[in-house]
């Protein structure tokens, strides 16, 4: 019986701790919203590209890729984090975007240490 009470107690605990780490692993930084938005269809080139995370992240280990449509990277200047809303990604396009669709591949480093990665597109008409 006693030992029964036990194992029980051991399965609640393991459980408790299962769940207080997945809360953890959601507090990652995820990409919210960005502008322009995933697979928007802008008509004129954005002056930059901003990239709203659900964590403050770290500039310094965060970035994007930006590729057109043959899968050529396009100049950007480096991404910076907005400094009175460190969840916001901000990087400036040198030159305007030309007609096409354009692939955003971004990686961050959120503050508590965790890095996450993903990718959107959207196009210029
Ligand atoms: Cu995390």
């Amino acid at each position: 019986m006693q030992k029964k009470r036990i194992y029980r107690m051991v399965i609640a605990l393991a459980a408790a701790g299962l769940m207080a780490f997945s809360s953890l692993a959601a507090a990652h930084a995820h990409l919210q919203f960005s502008l322009p938005a995933a697979k928007a269809q802008v008509t004129t080139s954005p002056d930059a590209l901003t990239l709203n995370f659900s964590e403050d992240i770290e500039a310094a280990f965060s970035g994007i890729t930006l590729l057109d449509s043959a899968q050529t990277p396009v100049a950007t200047a480096n991404a910076r984090v907005e400094s009175d809303q460190k969840n916001r990604l901000i990087v400036g396009l040198s030159q305007p975007l030309k007609a096409g669709s354009y692939q955003v591949n971004w990686h961050v480093l959120s503050v508590d240490g965790h890095k996450t990665a993903g990718s959107y597109r959207f196009s210029v008409k």
